[in-house]
């Protein structure tokens, strides 16, 4: 170890923190440690060893500190973000930008590396005085694979820790099998000055990533979507690496669909948050490997995924017994769960839609909550924030899947891409070819916003694969390392397009909760060759007789013809306004791949021809 952070280790650690940084051989980590100490000057340092008592410290220390509090239930806590430090901060997350740099147009905001480092640096100052910070390794993807990255955190939040405990898989190991090479991430997380628990100086909350030195500054907020560095923060350093290595980093979840004779098809779907992904990856008598993040890999010409993670930080709004009965059950029985931004009374946690009566008056992130509590605005305070959360391990999931940590992953024979859309694609199609599907689907995804950001809801939104807010990188060379990545695959995984949300005219969904259950039966189905398609101008579509059986074996539910109909007719103006959109923002990007803009071109003109033929709004029989 370098003289100089040994010093500061050995001044300012306990004896046995000490030996536990000492013992790894890592040059990079003594310095990040050594260096984050001389900057927040923490009272004390704990470093984690991932020992069954190192764990225990931290989960009782997230208590003793006050940042999460017991409930009834044994094992489970519940903590408060402040009042607006509820969803992820779009405003203040900036890429540092080294001079040379471009990361394109669509991207969200920068700030040049020297200037964001100093201003970052001056609010970091001793910021952790009184302290105690913990220091955290972490593998992202199962450990000792060909897709696992080390992950360190240092945060002087013990809920930050402890939810880290229960979402990334250890790494204390992986980082002493990786020696003194320096690749690895790094986040930097302080809540700053407290009041009442709460991050005080809103003001000053900023959210810097170097791209360049692979690490995230995260201050003065303590919402898990900024301050668990491992899920979107360093997924855009995730993104970066992929790409320059030939692999992909997405915003999907992992999940096995069972078939006929007791196979499991595998697959990966992009949502948007508050799209219906995680309630996707967990749907009762199918398999859940991960619900947020995956990385793919070309492994002897196949495509092959992991789970980055191995929690669920999940959105808990209109999780009930009727519609989420794997995610109920994991909330109710013993074992550790946080819960965050929930409706507390008498020791139980409450939320919207949770299909249970509410009590009259209790806390909640809003402080005392009573019923017909007003915002300034003059609004009702719900009981539980929209965006209110649990964090578990996959472990209290039923149906996890035996391969969840294969080193080498599952194979991945479908990708699905799904958005918020109340008026153009229907609720399931299949791709005609990958580039296809690359392009009209994963590129061509908008979304109607969500309150998993701070700021306005229900504006519809560019989402390419789910992505967008999270790329680090100009979104056309993104698009075309997907495009490239199909060039060495023997086996190509079936792309399908997907929209939970299509409404009637008059606003109305068309579609129920549960219809996803049995489209995902389809698309496996479609995997294998076993149900036929229609061939409609924006992809293959299912064809009625196959989901009224799947309807019926699946959720012993009759399907009329009539429902089919209005779900799968093809609406040709919206999707051709769509395209345009689309093309709107590639015109402008000058990395887009001249591929991109044939399909989207031919896309156009088979929806014309079928416009001329059949009208605006076309029935899917009309192309039989
Ligand atoms: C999402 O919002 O997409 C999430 C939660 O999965 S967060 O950690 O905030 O990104
Ligand atoms: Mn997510």
């Amino acid at each position: 170890m370098q003289d100089r952070f040994d010093e500061i280790l050995k001044a300012r650690l306990t004896h046995d923190n000490y030996i536990k940084i000492a013992d790894l051989t890592n040059h990079k980590i003594h310095q990040f440690v050594a260096e984050t100490i001389e900057l927040c000057n923490p009272d004390s340092v704990f470093v984690c060893t991932d020992s069954p008592e190192d764990i225990a410290c931290i989960r009782r220390r997230a208590t003793e500190l006050g940042e999460e509090k017991s409930l009834a239930t044994k094992g489970h806590t519940y903590h408060f973000d402040g009042y607006t430090d509820q969803g992820r901060d779009k405003a203040n997350t900036r890429f540092l930008l080294p001079k040379g740099w471009d990361l394109g147009s669509s991207l969200e905001e920068v700030v040049d590396k020297d200037e964001g480092l100093l201003e970052m640096k001056g609010i970091l100052k001793n910021i952790m005085a009184g302290k105690e910070m913990f220091v955290r390794i972490f593998c992202l993807g199962p450990t000792n694979s060909r897709f696992s990255i080390s992950a360190v955190q240092l945060t002087d939040s013990a809920y930050v820790s402890h939810s880290e405990d229960l979402l990334y898989r250890p790494g204390y190991e992986q980082m002493r099998r990786i020696g003194d090479s320096p690749d690895f991430f790094r986040v930097l997380h302080s809540s700053g000055e407290l009041e009442n628990h709460i991050s005080k100086n809103v003001d000053k909350r900023r959210i810097y990533i170097d791209l360049e030195d692979d690490i995230v500054y995260s201050v003065n907020t303590q919402y898990a979507g900024n301050t668990v560095g491992f899920k979107k923060l360093s997924l855009r350093l995730s993104i970066r690496r992929a790409m320059r290595e030939g692999w992909l980093s997405e915003h999907m979840f992992v999940m096995g669909v069972h078939g006929p004779n007791n196979r499991t098809t595998y697959f990966t779907g992009a949502f948007p948050s508050f799209c219906g992904k995680t309630s996707t990856a967990m749907i009762p008598g199918e398999a859940i490997i991960g619900d947020d993040i995956a990385f793919l890999r070309n492994i002897d010409g196949r495509v092959r995924a992991v789970n980055v993670e191995c929690g669920v930080f999940g959105i808990i709004e209109d999780v009930n017994a009727k519609d989420d009965p794997l995610i109920m059950k994991a909330l109710t029985d013993p074992g550790e769960v946080i819960f965050s931004n929930v409706l507390i009374a008498e020791a139980k946690p409450y939320w919207t839609g949770d299909g249970r009566a509410h009590p009259d008056k209790g806390i909640n992130y809003s402080g005392e909550w009573f019923k017909g509590k007003k915002d300034k605005n003059g609004k009702d305070i719900p009981p539980s924030h929209k965006n209110a959360r649990y964090t578990i391990n996959l472990k209290a999931l039923a149906n996890l899947d035996p391969r969840a940590d294969d080193p080498e992953g599952v194979e991945v024979s479908g990708i699905i891409y799904g958005g918020r859309d109340s008026d153009t694609w229907v609720p399931l199609e299949q791709s005609f070819s990958w580039a296809h599907g690359v392009v009209t689907m994963g590129a061509s995804l908008e979304s109607e916003t969500t309150a998993a950001t701070l700021g306005k809801e229900g504006v519809r939104s560019f989402q390419p694969m789910s992505n967008l807010d999270f790329l680090s990188m100009p979104v056309g060379e993104y698009i075309a390392a997907h495009l490239k990545f199909e060039e060495q695959l023997k086996i190509k995984p079936i792309i399908f397009g997907g929209n939970y949300f299509l409404r009637d005219r008059d606003g109305k969904y068309l579609n129920d909760k549960k219809d996803k259950y049995v489209w995902l039966k389809w698309m496996e189905r479609r995997v294998h060759g076993e149900v036929d398609a229609i061939t409609a101008p924006t992809g293959y579509i299912p064809l009625y007789e196959d989901l009224e059986k799947l309807f019926r074996e699946v959720l012993n539910k009759e399907y009329s013809f009539e429902d089919y109909e209005k779900q799968f007719t093809i609406r040709v103006q919206e999707n051709l306004r769509k395209i345009e959109r689309i093309l709107n923002i590639f015109d402008k990007e000058p990395s887009t791949p001249g591929i991109f803009f044939e399909v989207m071109d031919e896309q156009k003109h088979r929806l014309l021809e079928a416009q001329e033929q059949f009208g605006d709004c076309i029935p899917p029989v009309k192309f039989q």
